[in-house]
Formats: structure tokens, C-alpha cells, sequence
């Protein structure tokens, strides 16, 4: 297909959000993907904003009316409507209200993990994008949702941070969204698997090719832990002291220090108090945790093994964390930015155009093709291209985005893309990818 002009790409990446609304919520991706996803919600409705405030907000709204009684937010809802071989492991497999007891009562039932918090700062862009009119209606949104915004922070910064150190504990690698990354090898491979049940894995019949998707061995390891949350009816406390998966996520950590920083500035216009100091103090404990967890010789962040009490060693645009979460001083910005544009990631002679790759080529478990094991993602470029806006640096920003917008114009809106060829893989007409094409078009910078 050839590259769209910016109206008509901008009518497609709209059309691709319509045609997956399922009334009052965007699924992930047309077959791959028949549900919502937490994280996919956040940038969704960063894109819905450009096409309606309202709708936009029920996004959030919606996902957050199956929040659990613990504040968390659950990285499924699965949508009752779907068929039910259409997805592994669907609601039969996780039947949330019936095992765990801070689930909501009803259906639809919600799987028991959770994803990165994107949620706060979508809500806040839509309250910056909302203009004249939509103004009241993006007022009421944040009134409504800042108090389960609240609930969800703090539960990540409690429960999933018993230590208080700062960093977010993931138990499972679909937890960080990017499932199979080469971050994930090391704790996986510690994981032993016992007996499971017979499954049947749905992902592989919506790809070209199996090694576009994480391996048997994976899922494997993948549904094994999905029975352990089970056994323990996903008690925090329970799971912290039995689960064969505990990893400090930087990636997920980041991500929940500029949410915060975007819940501080929706305190502002909801008029909210008292809670600001917990906020800016949970801020502060995330920065500080992510400078210490950077690696001196490569400077890239990186996750650390609870159980293995020991840093994972691998080089993915995870390592970038410091820069998503923001207010880097100049020397290490300039030390991060060296690390981005180094040929390790954007400047790796192999790459097509100047994108962060999902895992370094130079990274041993790297893989073009597979996944989040090397393939550029759009939703992974929008977050570092809007950490470079919110760094000041305008002109790489307005590079990334112009290299982005070459890249993704061809009107596939596919899951992700091959960092040599571009060749788009996975699912195609994936909502989040459409939901950050529309930002780069309507915020032209
Ligand atoms: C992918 O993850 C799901 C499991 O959550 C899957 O592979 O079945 C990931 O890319 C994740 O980050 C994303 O939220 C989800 C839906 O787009 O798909």
C-alpha cells in the first residue's frame, strides 16, 4: 500500500478505532485481540480524544468500572460478546468473581493481573485536548475518574511495592505488556512447571508465522503461573510469599511515575488536596529507585529479580526508563539520549529509519521478527517520543515523529514492525497503534 497523505491517514487511523469500538469500548485488535486490554486503553483514549471527548472518557470510565476492591486495575475485560474459542486463556479459564475475592461480583469477568498504568495520563490528555465546548465534559471525567486513579496508584505503590523501594513488582510477564521480552528469559527459566490442564493456545491462528508470537515453552511457563495467582485467589501477600515470579519492572515503574506526575496536574484541576504530598513522594521514590537500578557501564536501567536477588542483564528499550519517567538532570539526559541515539538502538546500522527497537540487535536473544524481542513497536515509539517533548527536546521529538509517521503510514496500523525491512507483523488494524498515529498527526510536533 502506499503512504497515505496526513487527512486520509488520519481518516484510517480513525476508521481502525470505529470499526473496533464494541459500544463504549475499544477491543485491542479485531481477531487477535477480542477484549479490552488495560494498557491498550490508555493510549486508545489518548486517540479517541482527537475524535471525541466523550467517548473518549467512557474508554477510561468503562475500564475502570471492573477496578477490583483492592484499587487494582485488571489487564483484561473480557467481553462477553466474544467467541468463546476466540481467545486463550478467556473468562472460563480465569473466572475471576468466582476465585478471588476482591474481583467485582459480576460479569463481565476480568482477568487477575494487571498492566502498566497508562490511565492517568490519557485521562489528562484528553482534558488538555478537549477544547470550548467539550471542556465541561472532560471536567466531569476527571472528577469522576481521579478518585479510582488514586486507588489504582496506591495500590501499585503498596501491594505491589511492599519493600517501598520505588519500583513496581510485576508476577507475571504479560503484567509488563511486553510478554516475551528477553527481560523475561532469565526469572522464566526459574520457573519450574508442573502438571497443567490441556489447553489450546488461540494466538498462533492469527499470525503468519509462530515466531511472530512467544514459543510453546513460554506459554507454558506463562499459563503456570496463571495457576499459581489461581491457587493463591490472587492474594496479594500470599503470592509475594509463594509465587515463583517476583520482578521489579522499571519499564512498568516509570510508566507509574509519569502517571503520577499526570495525577498531580489532574489534583490541580479536580481541585483535589491532601493527597498531592503522597503522589510527589511516591514520584520521588520511583526516580530515585530507577537511578540507582542503572547500570554504570551500559547506563540502561534495569529490572531486578526479587527471588534471584540479583539485576537482569538485558538490553531493551526498557533500559530507557529514566527517560519515561522524566526530570533527568542534564547530565544524565545527555548520557540517555547518547545511550537511545547510540547504535545499540536508533543507530544500529541495520535499522530502517531511526525508531527504538523493542530489544537491541546487538542483545543475544534478539529477534526481528518475534514479538517484543526486536520488533518496533508504535506504542513504544509514542513513549519515548512524548518523554522527549516533556524533556524539552523538541527537534529529536519532531524527528522520532516524522521518522514514526514514515514508518506506519502505509495503513496497516500493525501490532508491531520488522526494525530492517518495516515489514508490519502480528495483527494489523491493532486500535493502539491507530490511537498514537492520530496523536502524531493532530499534535504535528
Ligand atoms: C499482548 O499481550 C497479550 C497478553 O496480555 C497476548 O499476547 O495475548 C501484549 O503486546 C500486551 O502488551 C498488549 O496489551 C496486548 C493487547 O494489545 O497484547
Amino acid at each position: 500500500m502506499p503512504a497515505a497523505s496526513s487527512p486520509e491517514l488520519f481518516q484510517q487511523a480513525a476508521d481502525v478505532l470505529r470499526r473496533n469500538d464494541m459500544g463504549g469500548w475499544t477491543r485491542a485488535a479485531p481477531d487477535l485481540y477480542p477484549h479490552q486490554w488495560s494498557w491498550d486503553a490508555g493510549f486508545i483514549a489518548i486517540g479517541l480524544a482527537h475524535l471525541d471527548t466523550g467517548r473518549a472518557a467512557r474508554e477510561l470510565l468503562g475500564l475502570f468500572g471492573h477496578q477490583w476492591k483492592t484499587g487494582k486495575v485488571p489487564h483484561i475485560v473480557f467481553n462477553p460478546g466474544a467467541p468463546p474459542d476466540s481467545y486463550f486463556p478467556g473468562p472460563e479459564h480465569w473466572v475471576s468473581a468466582g476465585l478471588f475475592p476482591d474481583a467485582p461480583p459480576a460479569p463481565p469477568y476480568t482477568s487477575a493481573l494487571c498492566q502498566p498504568p497508562t490511565h492517568a495520563i490519557g485521562a489528562f490528555r484528553i482534558w488538555e485536548t478537549a477544547g470550548g465546548d467539550e471542556k465541561d465534559t472532560a471536567l466531569g471525567f476527571l472528577r469522576e475518574l481521579y478518585p479510582k486513579l488514586l486507588l489504582w496508584h496506591r495500590y501499585l505503590a503498596t501491594a505491589r511495592d511492599p519493600e517501598g523501594s520505588g519500583l513496581v513488582t510485576i508476577y507475571h510477564p504479560w503484567e509488563s505488556g511486553t510478554d516475551n521480552s528477553p527481560r523475561w528469559d532469565a526469572p522464566l527459566r526459574a520457573v519450574e512447571v508442573g502438571d497443567l490442564p490441556p489447553y489450546q493456545r488461540r494466538d498462533l491462528g492469527h499470525v503468519d508465522e509462530p515466531s511472530e508470537r512467544p514459543t510453546d515453552d513460554e506459554y507454558a511457563r506463562y499459563i503456570w503461573l496463571v495457576e499459581k495467582i489461581k491457587d493463591a485467589r490472587c492474594d496479594e501477600a500470599r503470592i509475594y510469599g509463594s509465587h515463583p515470579f517476583l520482578v521489579k519492572d522499571v519499564l512498568f515503574s516509570s510508566i507509574l511515575v509519569a502517571a503520577n506526575e499526570a495525577l498531580l496536574e489532574i489534583c490541580k484541576v479536580v481541585g483535589a488536596g491532601p493527597e498531592r504530598e503522597e503522589i510527589s513522594a511516591w514520584i520521588d521514590r520511583g526516580r530515585n529507585a530507577l537511578a540507582s537500578h542503572t547500570d554504570p557501564e551500559t547506563n540502561l536501567c534495569l529490572d531486578y529479580d526479587v527471588l534471584a536477588s540479583s539485576p537482569v542483564r538485558a538490553r531493551t528499550v526498557a533500559g530507557l526508563a529514566p527517560l519515561i519517567a522524566g526530570s533527568l538532570d542534564g547530565n544524565r539526559l545527555a548520557r540517555t539520549l547518547d545511550t537511545l541515539y547510540s547504535e545499540v538502538f536508533l543507530g544500529h546500522p541495520r535499522m530502517r529509519r531511526p525508531l527504538p527497537p523493542s530489544t537491541s540487535p546487538d542483545e543475544p536473544g534478539f529477534h526481528p521478527r518475534s514479538y517484543w524481542r526486536g520488533p518496533v513497536w508504535p506504542v513504544a515509539v509514542w513513549l519515548i517520543w512524548w518523554s522527549l517533548l516533556r524533556a524539552g527536546e523538541h527537534k529529536r521529538a519532531g524527528n522520532l515523529r516524522q521518522a514514526a509517521l514514515d514508518e506506519f503510514s502505509a495503513g496497516h496500523f500493525a501490532e508491531y514492525y520488522e526494525p530492517f525491512t518495516g515489514e508490519p507483523l502480528g495483527s494489523d488494524d491493532q486500535s493502539w497503534t491507530a490511537a498514537v498515529v492520530l496523536d502524531w498527526l493532530a499534535r504535528g510536533e
